[in-house]
């Protein structure tokens, strides 16, 4: 950290000697895997001071934002419609987190076979390393796969302003109606928290922020069609992660200026691997900061990553919000369309998941697809068979991947993803 930041992560009632060894493995684990690779574009040097001050800096922004009245709001998933919190001019972050940590005293809450993002989740919190966490002034959970939901119940006994967010499960029109309603039941619950009514200024100004930041990530992927790709996985990945934390006007520029690079980059044909890189496109779990494990392995076998079918990706970014209407209802319609399209595993039946991951493998030109499933989650799990069963249909390879946030089968997921590049070259 360039400046310190003790006393302010103090006020925040951090436990100082766990966050200093958390920072220290995420300062390792970055300067291993993200400083180590070759030919980064030179516009990744913001997301690497972003990243190095990711528990300083923009943490101190929060707290200005925060001192100037303004509320933080932080979410554990994408269906939370950042629309609604912009609008009443609070600041949305992201808290999935992508590490273990307070294991030990996590099992003493959660059962063992909880999958890794909740586990973290209450580790972070548990083991008070998280400023994000400790800086909301709202959480919001959402029912969405039962791990989550029913980890909620125990969630509102450590943090004092859970907010839990009904979803549907099926893609009816019950299924529409019912987050329509709840997301008038969370503008409401935003505009009691900030004492701000959220008219249709307001509403279409929140949708252009958001929107603008996922055209700018829009542009990135398509960016990742050309071969050789001109940014590795790794770093695509990074810029998707960051999209949770940062400012959303200083990001949508930050990414813009990146793709500035990469269209130079293409038009001279250069790329961060050779020429005819195995490609692939990486589906399931969401990867929050600091998974790279699974990333990290796959550019280190001779493959690269062309696309991400996740929720730190293209699915959770892919559809912009309709802003042609005039009222809040118009526009709060927009938000409910726009959202209810995210195909996520907890939908039963979920074929546009397939349709998808089938569209993007063509669209990126991907050799092959590595599903990521964490493990216990049961619906990325399940629907892994489906999805490969709708690749094989398509000759388009696929490896599945169960994993969990250790390090220990590492070796092992290297020899299957090695294996794997070598069957599709
Ligand atoms: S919209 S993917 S962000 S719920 S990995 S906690 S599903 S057991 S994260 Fe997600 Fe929203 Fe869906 Fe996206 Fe459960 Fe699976 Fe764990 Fe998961």
């Amino acid at each position: 950290m360039s400046e310190d930041y003790k006393s302010m992560w103090e006020s925040l009632g951090l436990d100082l000697g766990a966050h200093d060894a958390l920072l220290e493995v995420l300062g390792k684990g970055y300067q291993d895997i993200y400083l180590a690779q070759k030919d980064r574009p030179e516009g990744m040097s913001y997301f690497d001071f972003v990243m190095s001050e990711v528990h300083g800096l923009r943490i101190k922004e929060l707290m200005d934002e925060k001192a100037a009245g303004r509320k933080v709001i932080g979410s554990f998933c994408v269906f939370v419609p950042e629309e609604i919190v912009r609008a009443a001019d609070a600041t949305f972050v992201g808290l999935c987190a992508g590490a273990d940590f307070a294991t030990e005293e996590v099992e003493k809450l959660l059962p063992r076979n909880t999958c890794s993002l909740i586990k973290s989740a209450f580790g972070f919190n548990l083991g008070k390393v998280c400023p994000y966490i400790e800086s909301a002034d709202m959480i919001v959970g959402e029912n969405t796969c039962d791990g989550k939901k029913k980890s909620y119940e125990t969630l509102k006994n450590l943090v004092p302003n859970l907010y839990v967010m009904d979803l549907p499960q099926m893609k009816s029109d019950e299924g529409k109606a019912l987050l329509k309603a709840e997301y008038l039941r969370f503008k409401e619950a935003v505009e009691k928290l900030t004492s701000i009514t959220i008219d249709a200024e307001r509403l279409k100004k929140g949708i252009e922020i958001v929107n603008n930041k996922r055209k700018a990530i829009h542009r990135l992927a398509g960016l990742r069609k050309a071969d050789p790709s001109p940014i590795s996985g790794l770093d695509a990945l990074l810029a998707n992660q960051v999209f949770f934390y940062d400012n959303p006007v200083r990001f949508t520029e930050s990414v813009n200026k990146i793709c500035d690079e990469l269209e130079t980059r293409i038009e001279k044909g250069e790329g961060v691997f050779p020429k005819g890189t195995p490609r692939i496109l990486l589906s399931g779990c969401p990867m929050a900061v600091p998974n790279w494990k699974l990333p990290w392995i796959i550019e280190t076998s001779g493959a690269v990553i062309v696309g991400e079918e996740s929720c730190v990706g293209e699915r959770g970014t892919r559809n912009l919000t309709d802003d042609t209407g005039n009222t809040v209802e118009e526009l709060m319609e927009g938000i409910v369309d726009r959202y209810f399209k995210v195909d996520c595993a907890i939908f039963t039946p979920n074929p546009d998941r397939l349709d998808h991951i089938v569209e993007m493998a063509k669209t990126y030109k991907a050799d092959g697809v590595i599903h990521y499933g964490l493990q216990f989650c049961q619906p990325y799990l399940m629907e892994a068979m489906p999805v490969e069963k709708a690749l094989e249909e398509k000759n388009i390879p696929c490896l599945r991947i169960e994993t969990d946030y250790s390090m220990e089968d590492v070796g092992q997921l290297k020899t299957r993803v090695e294996a794997f590049v070598e069957l599709i070259k």
